[in-house]
């Protein structure tokens, strides 16, 4: 190593031989141990290094400006040697790790757990796509609604015994946790109509509703479910008949839909069913896709499980909503979106949606879009 890179010569001192001296020592350690032992002995509190930094004060005056940079000088020079050479034991010692360990540097890491999305984001995201293909537009409404929108507007007034099933949560301002998405018909048509639109309207209404319910396999308090309504002009046809928006309507889009997403071919059929915002108003019923017919546990032997209830919507609503029920006529359905999720998975308690267990969550593999 070259090491005369400081040359001074003092009258009372030969630095530059110390310089060689320490120099020479930093080359020569044989590994990093021997190297921390010379580090102390030039740098430690009575270091050889340090003490020649501090001699300045024994020098006469003038000797000590020459001095002082050359001492200086020399102490980093010897700190830059020792670093190298420390960089360089580090080095072969990692280089010596990697080979005893049979490190592969090719191999890919450890991989990072990526989210997928609920199974019941999967089935809505599915089933919006599907609605708007079909020409139905998204629409959202409040979770906080008020009692005129949630019942009132839906032709269930303060006494009607229909409010009993749908018990909810109240707050304090009179407002209400909504029971169910039927309050966004009223609202949608009120809106469009003011708004000088003229259906045909069809919408969809995916949301949260929440009840008051005792929690068990099949409820939930909080729980969610899709609307759906279309509305249309009443016609006349060449026949001289009116022709509206029918239950024939309603059942195709009912069998489209469930055909996409319980992803097989199904039979439907219709049992009268009573919801005072829908005239006539039904369950539709699916063929169980456990047993297919003959009858299982799930459908309690009779080969259908209701999925969905759903109607004609009633005049009251039309006229709530700004229609003339003599010129515009629709059908509603309100979907409980678990219970779809639940018949299309084979899931047997709706607890398992909101239980945040990662082992459930976990079997629904599809990737945030
Ligand atoms: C209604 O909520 C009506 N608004 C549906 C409707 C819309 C009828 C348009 C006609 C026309 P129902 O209370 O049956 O209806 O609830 C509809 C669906 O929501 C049920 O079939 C069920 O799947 C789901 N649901 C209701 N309550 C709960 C609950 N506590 N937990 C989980 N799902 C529920």
């Amino acid at each position: 190593m070259s090491s005369a890179v400081v040359l001074y010569s003092s009258p009372h001192m030969d630095i530059t031989a110390k310089q060689d001296a320490w120099l020479q020592q930093v080359a020569a350690a044989e590994d990093a141990a021997a190297l921390a032992g010379l580090e102390s002995r030039l740098f430690g509190p009575k270091g050889e290094v340090v003490e020649l930094v501090r001699s300045v004060t024994s020098l006469p005056k003038e000797e000590r400006p020459a001095f002082g940079k050359a001492a200086n000088a020399i102490k980093q020079l010897v700190e830059a040697a020792l670093r190298q050479r420390r960089e360089g034991f580090e080095a072969e010692e990692l280089d010596r790790e990697l080979v005893a360990a049979d490190f592969d540097p090719t191999e890919p890491g450890p991989r990072a757990r990526r989210g997928a999305l609920h199974p019941i984001t999967i089935v809505q995201n599915e089933l919006v796509d599907l609605f708007t293909s079909m020409g139905f537009r998204w629409e959202d409404g409040p979770e906080i609604e008020s009692e005129y929108f949630n019942f009132d507007a839906l032709n269930i007034p303060g006494d009607h015994p229909a409010r009993e099933s749908q018990d909810t949560f109240w707050l304090d301002d009179g407002n209400l946790l909504r029971t169910h998405t039927s309050p966004v018909q009223v609202r949608t048509l009120q809106r469009l109509v003011k708004a000088g639109f003229e259906p045909p309207l069809k919408v969809i209404v995916p949301g949260r509703c929440f009840r008051s319910e005792t929690v068990d396999k099949t409820h939930e308090h909080s729980f969610y479910q899709m609307e759906g309504l279309v509305v249309d002009r009443v016609q006349k046809g060449a026949d001289g008949r009116s022709h509206g928006v029918s239950t024939a309507n309603l059942i195709h889009t009912m069998k489209t839909c469930l055909r996409v997403i319980l992803e097989r071919d199904v039979e439907v059929r219709l049992r009268p069913g009573f919801f005072p915002f829908v005239e006539p108003g039904f369950e539709l019923d699916v063929n169980c896709p456990f047993c297919r017919e003959g009858g299982c546990s799930v459908c309690k032997q009779t080969g259908w499980i209701e999925i969905l209830p759903c109607g004609m919507v009633h005049p009251n609503v039309l006229r709530e909503g700004g229609l003339d029920p003599e010129e515009f006529t629709g059908f509603a359905f309100g979907m409980g979106l678990q219970r779809v999720v639940m018949l299309r998975y084979g899931i047997d308690d709706i607890r398992h949606f909101m239980g945040g267990d990662l082992r459930f969550l976990s079997q629904f593999p599809e990737v945030a879009r």
